[in-house]
């Protein structure tokens, strides 16, 4: 490539990335009451920076090949520091190993930058092949815990099982998302562990985690739901046991499998929870996110339980890597009480949903909770028109 060919097309490179960067996001209209999205996905493989992919020097590199793929940026935890929102992202090369990356904002809804590099992110003396959807966690004894799934081939496997693998609870600490401590992966009874969540403050002076007990991989199989457990120290997180919070329930949102989402939000009427729930289909799984409350004095205790789905794929988040999937493992909740809701589409993107902690509270209390028969749903839909018949007919 000639030299002037070459640094115009660094230049048209450059350019095209800070457009994307720059790009102001807009809501959508399309009112419920209870959140807005957002037009375009804040983040997307097109913002990770041109040099993390290419050679820029002519004399190594002088066809500007693409040297490095990236395929993908999804899964984000998300905290509020120093009046920015950063996002821990999952990113994933074209080699389909994931990597956490942290991606800043002013406002979270536009803007989002990645810092100049990815998180090296520490080793237990068992390195894992890969780590994904980290969860970040603002606990009362003063640290940042990033929590992740860690996950390594299954020693078990037969011969020529080259998929078989194990997920475990990696945990790692920070206080600024720039120095990362690892401490040892959660020591459990439970064959597997994903979606393992750290709760904000102690109970009865301990560590409460959310955790997700499964049976293989890919199914939760005997786990049976969002668990419950409390460990002496992040040091050396153990578990012997978990109490089930949230089940898996036959043909709801939640059937096959459940997991929580980011840490839930303290609020006056109970903790708020933001969880993932899937169901078989004909095209696989689907996945949606759905809430529900806990009480204050006693995580482990659901005290609303809104039926259905909160937020479900449409439109173009519907397809991408993994098709017909909405996840989310971070949101935020900024001074004055509105709620940033981060969530990726299809292991694809990442999105940002905007609500105020009344409404979600509102919602989490107020919308008729899952009766599990058709007819039921019908009973509801029904006491609901009675009501605004006779409010409508006594105003005129
Ligand atoms: O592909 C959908 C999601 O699948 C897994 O979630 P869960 O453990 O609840 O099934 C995770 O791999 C998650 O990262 C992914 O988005």
């Amino acid at each position: 490539m000639h030299a002037t060919e070459f640094d115009r097309q660094v230049d048209h490179l450059f350019k095209k990335h800070k457009d994307l960067i720059e790009r102001k996001n807009s809501p959508v209209d399309d009112y419920n009451g209870i959140f807005t999205r957002y037009a375009c996905p804040v983040l997307t493989a097109g913002h990770t920076p041109v040099f993390w992919r290419y050679d820029l020097d002519p004399a190594t590199n002088p066809l500007l090949i693409q040297r490095i793929g990236i395929n993908s940026v999804f899964n984000p935890g998300a905290i509020e520091l120093d009046g920015k929102v950063l996002l821990v992202t999952r990113v994933e090369g074209y080699d389909r190993k994931s990597f956490f990356a942290v991606a800043e904002s002013d406002d979270g809804i536009s803007g989002f930058r990645f810092w100049d590099r990815p998180v090296t992110m520490p080793q237990t003396s068992d390195p894992e092949t890969n780590a994904y959807d980290m969860r970040l966690i603002r606990h009362e004894d003063g640290w940042i815990y990033g929590l992740f799934c860690a996950e390594r081939s299954d020693p078990a496997a037969p011969p020529g099982d080259t998929v078989s693998a194990i997920a475990s609870c990696g945990i790692s600490r920070t206080r600024d998302l720039r120095i990362w401590e690892r401490l040892p992966d959660l020591k459990t009874i439970s064959p597997q562990q994903r979606n393992v969540v750290l709760h904000p403050e102690f109970v009865d002076g301990k560590y409460g985690l959310y955790t997700r007990p499964q049976d293989s991989f890919i199914d939760a199989g005997s786990g049976g739901g969002i668990g419950w457990a409390l460990t002496d120290s992040m040091e050396r997180a153990e578990i012997t046991g978990e109490k089930i919070v949230d089940g898996r329930v036959y043909h709801t949102i939640k059937e096959a499998k459940n997991g929580q989402g980011p840490a839930p939000l303290k609020t006056e009427k109970g903790w708020l929870h933001l969880a993932h729930g899937v169901r078989k289909c004909a095209s696989g799984l689907r996945y949606v996110l759905y809430l529900f409350m806990t009480d204050l004095k006693d995580p482990s205790k659901v005290i609303h339980r809104p039926g259905g789905y909160f937020l479900a794929p449409r439109g173009k988040e519907r397809t991408g890597d993994v098709s017909n999937v909405l996840f989310c493992n971070g949101w935020v909740m900024r001074p004055g009480g509105e709620v940033l809701i981060y969530y990726a589409s299809s292991d694809t993107h990442t999105h940002v949903a905007v609500s105020h902690i009344d409404r979600l509270v509102d919602y989490a209390v107020n919308t008729p909770e899952d009766r599990l028969k058709s007819c039921s749903s019908v009973e509801t839909i029904n006491s609901l028109i009675d009501k605004n018949l006779k409010f409508i007919r006594d105003k005129v």
